[in-house]
C-alpha cells in the first residue's frame, strides 16, 4: 500500500502545502491505491512534507515522487511531450515551487501571521501556542532570508508573484492545461500552488493578482472536476 505523508487540511484546503497537493493529486491521476497520513516534517527523512512510502521505499519529495511513479509503477503523466515542451515544463515547476512558493510563504507568515497561527497552530494547547507560533515564525522567516526573498520588501515580493502569475496565465491561454489539451505533470504542480492562493478565505494581494485572471481561476476549477473530483472529499 502506498503512502503519503502530507500536511492535513486547513483553511478549507485540500492541504495547504502546494507539494502535498501536487504529490495527491500525481497519485489520484495515476489511479494508485494510497493512503493519506497527516504528516509531521520534524518526523520527515528530509524534514520536509510530503513523502511517499511504497513498499519499504521512501520517497522524500513530490518531484521525485512522480519520478518514482514512473519507474516504479509505469505512470508517466509526461510521456506525450516533446523535448520542447518539457524543457518548457520544467521552467515553469521552478517558476511555482522556487518562486511563487516563496511569495506565498511570505503572504502567509509575514503577512497574514494571525491567520496562519490559527489555522496551522490548533493543535498545540493554548497557552504555549504563541510561544511555538513565534519560534516557527522566525525558522520561516530566516528560511526566507536565506532564500533570499525576504530580503525584498511586500511591495517587490508581490510583484515577483504577479509576474510569475501573468507568465502562468499568458502561456496557459485558452489551452485546457499548461502544456496543451491533456492534463500533464505541471499541472499537478500549478493546481497544488493555486490551490493554496485562491481556496483560503484570505485576501492578500497574491490572491488578487491570481484572481486578475480569470482564466487561472477557470483552470482551478477545471483541474479539480476533471482530474481529481474525489480529492477534495477524501481530504479530512
Ligand atoms: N521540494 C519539496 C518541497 C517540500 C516543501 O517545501 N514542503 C514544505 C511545506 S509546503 C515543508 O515541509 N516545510 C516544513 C519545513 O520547512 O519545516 C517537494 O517538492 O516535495
Amino acid at each position: 500500500m502506498l503512502r503519503l505523508h502530507c500536511f492535513a487540511p486547513a483553511m478549507g484546503m485540500i492541504s495547504p502545502s502546494p507539494f502535498s497537493v501536487k504529490s495527491l493529486a500525481l497519485l489520484e491521476i495515476a489511479g494508485l491505491t494510497y493512503e493519506r497520513v497527516a504528516g509531521d516534517p520534524r518526523r520527515a527523512p528530509k524534514k520536509k512534507l510530503p513523502f511517499l512510502r511504497d513498499a519499504g521505499k521512501t520517497i522524500p519529495d513530490s518531484h521525485l515522487t512522480q519520478q518514482h511513479l514512473t519507474q516504479a509503477h509505469g505512470v508517466d503523466l509526461d510521456a506525450h511531450l516533446s523535448d520542447h515542451e518539457h524543457a518548457i515544463a520544467t521552467g515553469f515547476r521552478a517558476l511555482i515551487e522556487d518562486q511563487l512558493c516563496w511569495v506565498l510563504v511570505h503572504s502567509r507568515w509575514i503577512d497574514n501571521p494571525d491567520a496562519t497561527r490559527d489555522a496551522f497552530f490548533k493543535p498545540v494547547p493554548a497557552l504555549i501556542r504563541p510561544v511555538v507560533f513565534a519560534m516557527v515564525q522566525r525558522y520561516v522567516h530566516r528560511s526566507l532570508n536565506s532564500q533570499g526573498m525576504g530580503r525584498h520588501n511586500g511591495a517587490q515580493i508581490y510583484r515577483f508573484g504577479d509576474e510569475a502569475l501573468s507568465a502562468l496565465a499568458n502561456y496557459l491561454g485558452d489551452k485546457p492545461y499548461l502544456m496543451g489539451a491533456q492534463p500533464s505533470a505541471i499541472d499537478t504542480s500549478l493546481f497544488g500552488m493555486l490551490e493554496s492562493i485562491l481556496t483560503p478565505a484570505l485576501d492578500t494581494p497574491l490572491k488578487q493578482a491570481a484572481l486578475a485572471h480569470p482564466t487561472l481561476v477557470a483552470y482551478h476549477q477545471r483541474f479539480e472536476a476533471e482530474q481529481v473530483p474525489d480529492l477534495r472529499a477524501k481530504a479530512v
